[in-house]
């Protein structure tokens, strides 16, 4: 391919919204132009990419068993509603209405699409299992999409969805599917881990996400070195602290003068942190956003509440749950904010962390201004509505599993595996008859992977100062040949030469033969990433030219054959590794 026919443009400068490096490159080497906040198009170079990363997947997915099929976009709301779902999520669902005043989402995932499908069509068990799957655009109306791809309103798929006969079978289905993406994942030369991950609202009871080592991630992974334990902060257990067997002392209410803080109140009375307890004041929200319910949660002074064991407690959606207006609760619930504790609430649901019970002696706000009651003991001077592990995991935090203290990591989330059970099947009256002829619920796995995020993954983890340095599987050419001077005919023959012989063993070429100065050129060369650069320049009479990969170390005069035999070796190797 001549690059002076191809639609590249690549930018010297982006706007200044794009901050991680994987927007910056895929907008400068011209890959993705922005159509409007959270909406991308692909440009020839970025399509490129993108085809190749559906492509493993699509391969992986067949040889896994899955078929491959292509739902609308467009989901009418009625199936929503059988499912319970229309109006669980929020903003975020992209309703669209028709000329009838007909309700539509645009689709951010299938469930209940694929379950409608299969329980019209599938009424025998010697149908199951089945496994369809598809890649396709979705939509999430994010409240701030960011990062390029990394978080976009409109994003590629492939959504996959497991029906078997029982739980047995499930447990099967999941497993290919978690083997197939450790397949697919490392094809695409992602450093990643799976980890134990929150189910969330979509129910069901098993879960990993797929995730993509990268400081600049969205998600916080904590991992065990010691047993290789992995979750997200969220879904990771935090082992409730050692109970004390102090004597219980007497309750004391004490003036603490402006003491807001658990830093502030620990510092006035001379207390550890974690002798003190920390309150956060939520409020509950119904289907239309109004206020149905107050919540006083309270964890150890030193820890940090986590909401999604508070969100899945109460079994209500992730937008449901949000810090209260503490105006509002003080008049509904008696406390101050700053000075609440856990006696004297009225009209909230009181939820205490497990380890709370078993410790001694805590300071707590006296839900009076300026004052804090010492030596609080569960039982003895408050109860709670409910007593539940809600606190996240700390970095140095005993391993849940071993014991050893756990780390940190941070991660982006590109894929991600469900054992659905039979939430929508059961809804939506998805049955089989079994071999007695007896109806049966079919149980369900929802298995997603993000290939757009997958690219913007894979720029994250591969790039330096210069630009993107693409695994040769997903790269959108494997070798460029760089003619310094175009119009010179020796240089433009062998450029030829090596394109020809290149291209008839399958490796995929773009001739820089662009009118532009070689700076330039080496530059898009290194900006764009592909995995081979051979310069051709005023050698070219004698055969010589200039192999240097993109991955480092210095480039190196050599034959054009010789070129020709290092680049095929090394890149007919990298496309063949997975077999
Ligand atoms: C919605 C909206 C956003 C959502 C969902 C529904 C996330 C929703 C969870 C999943 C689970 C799996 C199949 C592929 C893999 C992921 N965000 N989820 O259900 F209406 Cl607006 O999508 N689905």
């Amino acid at each position: 391919m001549k690059m002076s026919k191809m639609y590249i443009r690549t930018l010297r400068e982006v706007p200044a919204e794009a901050e991680l490096p994987s927007h910056v490159l895929m907008l400068r080497s011209g890959m993705i132009r922005k159509i409007v906040s959270g909406v991308y198009g692909y440009m020839p170079l970025g399509k490129r990419v993108l085809n190749k990363v559906e492509n493993i997947v699509r391969e992986e997915m067949d040889a896994a068993g899955g078929q491959e099929i292509l739902m609308s976009a467009i989901q009418p709301a009625e199936l929503w509603v059988e499912s319970g779902r229309w109006g669980a999520y929020g903003p975020e669902m992209w309703r669209v209405k028709d000329r009838n005043s007909r309700e539509f989402c645009l689709g951010p995932t299938h469930e209940e699409i694929f379950t409608d499908i299969i329980r019209n069509e599938v009424s025998s068990y010697r149908q199951l299992p089945v496994n369809l799957y598809q890649i396709q655009t979705k939509y999430r109306d994010e409240a701030r999409p960011r990062f390029g791809l990394m978080r976009s309103r409109e994003f590629i798929m492939k959504d996959a969805y497991s029906f078997d006969r029982d739980q047995e079978g499930l447990d099967a289905s999941y497993q290919n599917m978690y083997d197939t993406y450790t397949r697919i994942f490392n094809r695409c030369g992602l450093k990643f881990a799976p980890v134990e991950a929150d189910t969330g609202a979509i129910g069901g009871s098993d879960s990993h996400e797929f995730t993509a080592f990268a400081e600049n991630g969205e998600s916080q992974i904590v991992y065990c070195e010691k047993c290789n334990m992995a979750a997200t902060d969220e879904r990771a257990e935090c082992v409730d602290a050692p109970a004390s067997d102090a004597a219980m002392l007497a309750a004391e209410t004490v003036h603490t003068p402006g003491t807001k803080t658990i830093e502030e109140v620990a510092n006035f009375l001379g207390l550890e942190k974690s002798q003190t307890i920390k309150a956060l004041l939520y409020e509950t929200l119904d289907d239309d956003y109004n206020v149905n319910g107050y919540v006083a949660a309270f964890v150890r002074g030193d820890r940090e509440v986590n909401e999604i064991k508070i969100i899945n407690l109460l079994g209500i959606p992730e937008h449901a749950l949000v810090m209260a207006n503490e105006e509002k609760m003080a008049e509904v619930t008696g406390c101050v904010g700053g000075f609440t504790g856990p006696v004297g609430l009225k009209n909230c649901k009181i939820i205490v962390d497990s380890e709370i019970p078993g410790l001694r002696n805590l300071c707590a706000g006296a839900n009076q201004v300026d004052h804090h009651t010492l030596n609080l003991n569960y039982g003895r001077d408050f109860e709670a509505d409910i007593v539940a592990n809600i606190k996240m995991i700390a970095e140095g935090d005993p391993c849940p599993v071993c014991g050893a203290p756990v780390k940190f990591t941070r991660g982006i989330e590109v894929g991600q595996v469900f054992k659905l059970g039979t939430k929508y099947s059961e809804a939506m009256g998805a049955t089989y008859k079994d071999e007695n002829m007896k109806d049966q619920v079919m149980v369900m796995g929802c298995y997603g992977i993000g290939v757009s995020r997958t690219m913007a993954a894979i720029v994250e983890q591969y790039h330096d100062d210069n630009g993107i340095v693409w695994p040769i599987p997903v790269a959108p050419y494997h070798v460029t040949v760089t003619v310094v001077k175009a119009k010179d005919a020796d240089q433009m023959a062998l450029a030829e030469k090596i394109e020809a012989e290149l291209s008839a063993k399958g490796i995929e070429v773009v001739v820089d033969d662009r009118d532009e100065r070689p700076g330039v050129k080496f530059k898009d060369a290194d900006l764009i990433g592909f995995p081979v650069r051979i310069v051709v320049g005023k050698k070219a009479a004698e055969g010589i030219v200039e192999y240097k990969l993109r991955t480092g170390g210095d480039a190196e005069e050599v034959t054009a054959e010789e070129a020709v035999s290092r680049a095929s070796e090394l890149i007919l190797t990298a496309l063949n590794a997975h077999k």
